[in-house]
């Protein structure tokens, strides 16, 4: 079966495919899909036999006691936490909870916790559902420096950020009327400051539109419906501003220099309805001019919508149509594009086709001419449009000036050198910018190699997130894992390494050199406010009804062996544990009252709850940390 192998450049065109899908077709998606995968599902072995017989596959395997060399941070989609997996192994090592409950560390069961979530006026939990797809670093000097990733929820449009020295989530931001908040990204370093050259910025794009303010008005006018792209501090966690737009946003990328950001556009004919958002021949990649629109809020040139205090820029068209004052520019691509990603050089962000079988490649120097005005149209940026499957969705890189890009229909990964693309497209037909494809289990979606959008870009390590596991792994029933599959792209050409089922549902993931992280494994005490610095200040202070049980934590004993309480109390534990040796975490259940959490060494937490149910109640530790761990417990003691 050779259908996926068929390529503009490197066979015979095949009449028919090279056309952009319709509505039609892509109403059918889900029936290619499944027909492909039948196809591929026949033989897989064959499939993955070429590269297993190169034994590339072996440099996956790591001996027991041996580290991994690569650090992945993979977004867990809507169990709304991020997964740290050590690369190229690919087991996972931890998971970081953001946006949803987790039973594991007590999130959303402390009181830090859910001051970090955010809580409803009774103090439960504003949100328990997740949905997470891109994550992203801080960059110093073009590279990964280790301080902070961020993550988004598309549900409820929040910004997570995790502190990498302590793997931990500190802040959550929501976004202001936006819908579908998916694509991020960091800025790289200031526009206009050299000085900084480090992340100060991230940049979120919302993709749905909503009618603004969205207080209830009903409506089918596509006109009415509006989309934002949004800033956000990364230090603060505050919003900066929002630029009001036409169209929507997907993906994001920012630029080495600070200067620009974008987002794809799939649906800028505003398109209420499924059919309306593919009505029109070309979408866009928009553009932003990052120090103009800094600028334009500093001028007080913005409005705020409805109660939030967030200036908001115009970024529409009509308000951006003479390049010298523009903060916007609409470059046009291929309909319904996915995935917006910038080159490791610098120089190119490229757009992936999903309805369109292309990739396109914008020359940036050539937006900022247009800004300046020394550059006729925009769309002149283009500087390629080359043919690379079906389906394509996302680009990656290795550092020597090749993309990698993934065909969900195809089910493959399209190696192209991006140079030879743009001799292609400038009329070279001779330019063989197809280098190489991989088959990949299947229908992928993200792609990302080591250190990919980066300056120290290695060309290492290829992870590819396939959506459909089909037959690669034991069954388990209807559910199936996701296939993570990793692909050796050190050589010319690429060699399949290793499948690693995930628990649903990632997107998108980083993956950079363990050099870059130095976490520490001990907190400090002084880290929290409330810590019981020593077992001597444990005990209950009761100040009328509100009850404070203050209580520390050193294996294998709890220093209560028990404490009372009153039927009604608002009572408040809290507990820190004086344990500093590495990995002796300790854990804290209380029967009957919904609450199990754990403390790290030297962590103290908190959780607040009231004694509604009189009794004796085994408080008992959940994380095995001692010989005699069954033995540690205290007594919590309910009155009548
Ligand atoms: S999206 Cu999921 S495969 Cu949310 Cu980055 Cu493209
Ligand atoms: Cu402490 Cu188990
Ligand atoms: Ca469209």
């Amino acid at each position: 079966m050779s259908q996926g192998k068929q390529s503009p450049n490197d066979t015979a065109p095949v009449a028919g495919r090279r056309r952009f899908l319709n509505t039609a077709a892509l109403a059918s998606l889900a029936g290619i899909a499944a027909c492909t995968d039948k196809t591929k599902a026949a033989s897989p072995a064959a499939a993955a036999a070429p590269h297993a017989a190169s034994g590339e596959a072996s440099a996956t395997h790591l001996k027991p006691g041996e580290l991994d060399t690569y650090y992945g941070l993979w977004s867990g989609g809507h169990t709304g936490d991020m997964r740290v997996l050590g690369l190229p192994s690919g087991r996972e090592i931890l998971r970081i909870p953001c946006f949803v409950p987790d039973a594991l560390v007590g999130w959303g069961i402390t009181n830090e916790s859910k001051k970090i979530m955010g809580t409803k006026p009774d103090g439960s939990l504003r949100y328990t559902v997740g949905d997470s797809h891109h994550v992203h670093a801080s960059y110093k000097d073009g590279n990964y420096d280790g301080r902070y990733a961020w993550i988004n929820d598309k549900i409820n449009s929040r910004l997570a950020r995790i502190r990498l020295d302590y793997f931990v989530c500190d802040k959550i931001t929501e976004l202001p009327n936006v819908q579908g908040f998916h694509g991020i990204f960091p800025d790289k370093r200031d526009p206009v400051d050299p000085a900084i050259n480090y992340t100060t910025r991230v940049f979120c794009g919302a993709e749905f539109q909503i009618p603004l303010p969205n207080q209830g008005q009903a409506t089918d006018k596509a006109e009415q419906y509006r989309s934002m792209f949004t800033c956000v501090d990364a230090e603060t966690m505050e919003v900066r501003w929002q630029v009001l737009i036409d169209g929507n946003c997907d993906l994001t990328a920012t630029s080495y220099d600070g200067k620009l950001a974008a987002t794809n556009q799939y649906n800028v004919e505003s398109g209420v309805h499924f059919e309306d958002m593919m009505s029109a021949e070309r979408d866009a990649c928009l553009f932003f001019n990052i120090a103009r629109i800094e600028q334009a809020v500093k001028d007080g040139k913005f409005r705020t919508i409805g109660s939030s205090k967030v200036p908001v820029v115009d970024g529409t068209r009509a308000a951006n149509a003479d390049p010298k004052t523009a903060l916007t520019a609409y470059v046009s691509v291929p309909k319904n594009p996915h995935g917006v990603n910038a080159s490791p050089d610098g120089k190119y962000f490229i757009c992936a086709g999903k309805l369109s079988p292309t990739g396109t490649v914008i020359e940036l120097a050539k937006v900022l001419d247009w800004f300046d005005g020394k550059l006729e149209k925009v769309d002149q940026a283009i500087v390629a449009e080359v043919e690379l499957g079906l389906g394509p969705l996302h680009t990656a890189f290795d550092g020597r000036g090749n993309g990698y890009t993934t065909l969900f229909l195809d089910s493959q990964v399209v190696k192209w050198n991006i140079e030879a693309a743009i001799k292609f497209h400038a009329g070279d037909k001779t330019a063989k910018y197809v280098l190489d494809r991989i088959d990949v289990q299947y229908q992928p979606g993200h792609v990302n190699a080591s250190q990919s959008e980066t300056v120290a870009a290695d060309g290492k390590w290829l992870a590819v997130g396939c959506k459909f596991s089909k037959d690669r792994f034991l069954p388990v029933g209807p559910l199936h894992p996701e296939n993570e599959q990793l692909i050796d792209i050190s050589g010319e050409k690429m060699a399949l390494a290793g499948d690693h089922p995930v628990r649903g549902e990632p997107h998108d993931f980083i993956i950079f050199k363990r050099e870059l992280l130095r976490p520490k494994q001990v907190y400090a005490l002084d880290d929290f406010p409330l810590a019981v610095k020593d077992p001597k200040e444990s005990g209950v202070v009761r100040n009328g009804r509100k009850v404070t049980v203050k209580m520390t934590s050193q294996a294998p004993a709890f220093s209560l062996r028990e404490f009372t309480v009153k039927k009604g109390d608002e009572v408040t534990l809290i507990l820190t544990n004086l344990d500093k040796v590495e990995d002796l975490t300790h854990g804290f259940a209380i029967p009957k009252y919904n609450v199990n959490f754990i403390v790290n060494p030297l962590e103290t937490a908190s959780v607040t709850f009231v004694a509604d149910q009189p009794g004796v109640f085994w408080c008992y530790c959940t994380h095995f940390c001692h010989a005699l761990h069954l033995e540690m417990r205290t007594r919590m003691i309910v009155e009548a």
